[in-house]
C-alpha cells in the first residue's frame, strides 16, 4: 500500500481536522450497529462531543472516557469536487485506526480492519456524491481479548453501582485508542500504479550502485493480462539531477544503474547520512499515453549478516540506541508533528543512530523521516507478552507482519524487523509458533534480519533458533537485585555472553534502565533518582565494552526514549518513568551521560568527530593530562 502523495495524475485531501464523537454504552457495544447509527448523522441519534483526528481519545475530555471499554464512533462532513466524477478512482485512506475500524461512507459499509498502528484504505468512487456533501462515520473498538495483537483480557466486576467491565493486559504502556493517524482521500486515474517494490545493491567498493523495481498496476480500463504497459523509471539525486533511467520489463519490472553512488549511511557513519534519491515512476499505456506517476525516496544500501556481524555497505554496525514509544500528553499515541520532530531532534543530539518500534508500528512520516535522517530502525510488529498461541492468534500475528513489511520495506532506514517484545517463550507451543512467524517474515523479506527481544532466561527460551539477531531485555538492579548497582556488570556479560553461546548468533541488548523521577537526586545513588539512572547506565556502559572486544555483541538500547503513559499501578508513578527524556521531551542528568557515550563511540567506531558542545568547561584538561 503506497503513501498518498500528489503528483500531476494525483491529488490528496486531507480529512483532519476537529470530528464528531459519540462514546456507546460500555454493556451495549453493538447497540449502534444495530440502531444504524452510522445511516444518518451522529449528532441525531446521540450528543455528540467535538474530538480531534488525529489523536487518541482518552486524554481529550475530564471524565473517565480515558478507560472507556468497547466501541466510540466519529462522524465528519466533506465535500467531494465535481472534477473527482471525470476518470478517476477515489480512495480512503487511515493511516491508523486502533484496535479494530469499521468505516461507512454515506451510510455504506466500506472497510473493517483490525490491528492497530497499521494503515488500511478502501476505494469509494461509487460511494460519493461528487459536488456535494458526504458524511464519513468511523466505529472503533479498543478492546483487547485472548486473540487480539496484543492480547489482553475483558472481565465484568462488581463495583459500586453493579458491574462494570474492565480491561486488563499484561503489557506496559496504556492502550490508547482512536484515529491515531492522518485520514486521506485521495485519487488515481482509473488505471494505476498500485504497488512499487525496491531492493537496492552496491559494488563491492560503493561506487556503483542498482536499484531494482518491480511495480503492480491495478486497472479496469486496461486488463491485467494486457502485458503492453510499460514503466518508465527515472531516478533524482537531492539537486534534482537525472542519474539514471530506464523502461521496465513486460512483468513492470527493471533496475537502474547509478555510477558514483551516494549509499544511503546512518547517521554519524558518514559526513553526509540518510542520502536520498528520489524515483520517478511512471505508467505508460501500449500507446504511450502516461498514465499514472508516483514518486517515492530511494536510499541505496546493502545489509549483511552472519553470526557474529551485521554490516551495512560492507561496514559493521554497533547500534546505539532507544526503546521507544510514540506517546505524549493530551494526545496519547495521535501523530504530532511537533513531537515527532523534536524527537527525531533529540536523538541526533544525543549522538543515536538506531531506534526500535517498540512495541508496534510507527506512523508512516516517522519511518520517512528516519530515511532522511540515517537513523536506523529495528522495525517491530504489534505482538508484545504474547501467550496463550492459538490458531486465531497466529493468523493475526502473522498478518501484522504481512501489513508491516508490506508498509515499510521500501525503507532504508528498517534494518531488521523485530517480529515479537517478549513473548512468553518458555511456553509449550512457542517453538512451533515463532517458527511460523519466523518463516512467514523471511519469506517476505530476504534482505533484512529477524530479531525479537526476548526476556525469558536463554535456559528457557524456545524461539531464539528461529531469530538471525538475539536481543534481550533485562532489569539488572531494577527488576532483580533492586537497587544493587554492584549486581550489574558481571551479570550483563555473563547473560549475553550465555545467548551467544546458546545459539551462535550477534547479540543486543535491546532494553536495560531504571525508573527516574526528574528532579529526584539523591546521593549516595537511590532507585528512582537521576543519580541511579545515571550510575545504572555506567555499569551497563562497562558491561557493552567488555561485551564488544568478544566481536558479536552488535548494540544497546536503552529502554526508554522518553516517560510514557501506562495503565494504572503501583509501580508506575504517573505513568513509566524510565525516559532518557521526560514526557515532555527534557532531558534528565542520564541524558548528558549517554549523550557522551554515544559520541564516543561514533568517534572510536565510526570516525565521526565531537560536537563542540559536548564536554563542558572545567578546567585545563590538557594540562590535568600532562600532569598526571
Ligand atoms: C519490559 C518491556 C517494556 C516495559 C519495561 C519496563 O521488559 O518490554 O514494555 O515498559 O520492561 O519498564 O518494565
Amino acid at each position: 500500500m503506497l503513501y498518498p502523495r500528489e503528483s500531476e495524475t494525483r491529488e490528496v485531501r486531507s480529512l483532519d481536522g476537529i470530528w464528531n464523537f459519540v462514546r456507546s454504552d460500555q454493556t451495549n457495544p453493538t447497540q449502534g450497529v444495530r440502531e444504524e447509527w452510522y445511516g444518518k448523522d451522529l449528532s441525531r441519534s446521540r450528543p455528540t462531543i467535538p474530538m480531534p483526528v488525529p489523536a487518541s481519545y482518552n486524554d481529550i475530555t475530564t471524565d473517565n472516557l480515558r478507560d472507556h471499554v468497547g466501541t466510540v464512533w466519529y462522524d465528519r462532513k466533506f465535500f467531494a469536487p465535481r472534477s473527482w466524477a471525470v476518470d478517476q478512482r477515489v480512495w480512503l485512506r487511515f493511516g491508523s485506526v486502533h484496535y479494530e475500524a469499521y468505516v461507512w461512507v454515506n451510510g455504506q459499509k466500506v472497510v473493517k480492519h483490525e490491528i492497530g498502528h497499521l494503515p488500511f484504505e478502501a476505494e469509494v468512487t461509487h460511494l460519493l456524491n461528487y459536488g456535494a456533501e458526504n458524511r464519513i462515520t468511523v466505529m472503533c473498538d479498543n478492546a483487547l481479548i485472548q486473540t487480539t495483537v496484543p492480547q489482553g483480557r475483558i472481565t465484568e466486576l462488581p463495583n459500586d453501582d453493579g458491574m462494570t467491565i474492565v480491561q486488563s493486559y499484561t503489557f506496559d504502556f496504556f492502550n490508547y485508542a482512536g484515529i491515531h493517524r492522518s485520514v486521506h482521500l485521495y485519487t488515481t486515474p482509473k488505471t494505476f500504479i498500485e504497488e512499487v517494490v525496491i531492493t537496492t545493491n552496491l559494488s563491492k567498493d560503493n561506487v556503483g550502485g542498482e536499484v531494482i523495481y518491480s511495480v503492480k498496476f491495478n486497472g479496469s480500463a486496461v486488463n491485467e493480462a494486457d502485458n503492453s504497459l510499460y514503466v518508465r523509471a527515472q531516478l533524482y539525486d537531492r539537486e534534482g539531477k537525472l542519474v539514471a533511467n530506464g523502461t521496465s520489463d513486460e512483468e513492470l519490472c527493471g533496475s537502474l544503474q547509478v555510477d558514483n553512488v551516494n549509499p544511503w549511511w546512518p547517521y554519524l557513519m558518514h559526513p553526509e547520512p540518510g542520502y536520498l534519491y528520489q524515483l520517478e515512476v511512471k505508467l505508460h499505456a501500449s500507446n504511450d499515453d502516461l498514465l499514472d506517476v508516483y514518486r517515492l525516496k530511494v536510499g541505496v544500501r546493502t545489509l549483511s549478516w552472519s553470526n557474529a556481524t551485521f554490516q551495512i555497505n560492507g561496514r559493521p554496525v554497533y547500534f546505539r540506541g532507544f526503546g521507544r514509544h510514540e506517546d505524549a500528553d493530551v494526545r496519547g499515541k495521535g501523530l504530532d508533528n511537533a513531537l515527532m520532530v523534536r524527537d527525531f531532534n533529540l536523538l541526533k543530539w544525543i549522538g543515536a543512530n538506531a531506534y526500535r518500534t517498540s512495541h508496534y508500528p510507527y506512523s508512516e512520516e516517522s519511518m520517512q523521516f528516519a530515511d532522511e535522517h540515517g537513523i536506523m530502525i529495528v522495525d517491530e510488529c504489534p505482538s508484545v507478552d504474547a501467550e496463550n498461541y492459538n490458531q486465531e492468534l497466529l493468523g493475526k500475528h502473522k498478518s501484522s507482519l504481512e501489513q508491516l513489511i508490506h508498509r515499510d520495506r521500501n525503507h532504508p532506514s528498517v534494518v531488521m524487523w523485530s517480529i515479537a517484545n517478549e513473548p512468553r517463550t518458555r511456553e509449550m507451543n512457542a517453538d512451533s509458533y515463532f517458527q511460523l512467524v519466523a518463516n512467514l517474515t523471511r519469506s517476505l523479506d530476504k534482505t533484512r534480519p529477524i530479531t525479537a527481544a526476548i526476556a525469558t532466561p536463554w535456559t528457557d527460551d524456545k524461539a531464539g533458533r528461529f531469530l538471525d539477531i538475539i536481543s534481550f531485555n533485562r532489569y539488572n538492579a531494577w527488576y532483580s537485585n533492586t537497587g544493587r548497582l554492584d549486581m550489574v556488570t558481571k551479570k550483563v556479560v555473563e547473560e549475553a555472553v550465555a545467548w551467544n553461546k546458546h545459539y551462535n548468533k550477534p547479540v543486543i541488548m535491546a532494553e536495560y534502565g531504571a525508573d527516574t523521577l526528574e528532579g529526584l537526586h539523591l546521593q549516595p545513588a537511590y532507585v528512582w533518582s537521576e543519580e541511579f539512572q545515571t550510575e545504572v547506565f555506567a555499569r551497563h556502559f562497562k558491561a557493552f565494552d567488555i561485551l564488544r572486544k568478544k566481536g558479536w555483541f552488535i548494540g544497546e538500547f536503552v529502554w526508554n526514549f522518553a516517560d510514557f503513559k501506562t495503565a494504572q499501578s503501583y509501580t508506575r508513578v504517573g505513568g513509566n518513568k524510565k525516559g532518557v527524556f521526560t514526557r515532555a521531551r527534557q532531558p534528565k542528568a542520564s541524558a548528558h551521560l549517554l549523550r557522551k557515550r554515544y559520541f564516543a563511540l561514533a568517534r572510536e567506531l565510526d570516525d565521526s568527530s565531537f560536537p563542540e558542545d559536548l564536554f563542558t568547561y572545567i578546567a585545563d584538561m590538557g594540562k590535568v593530562e600532562e600532569n598526571t
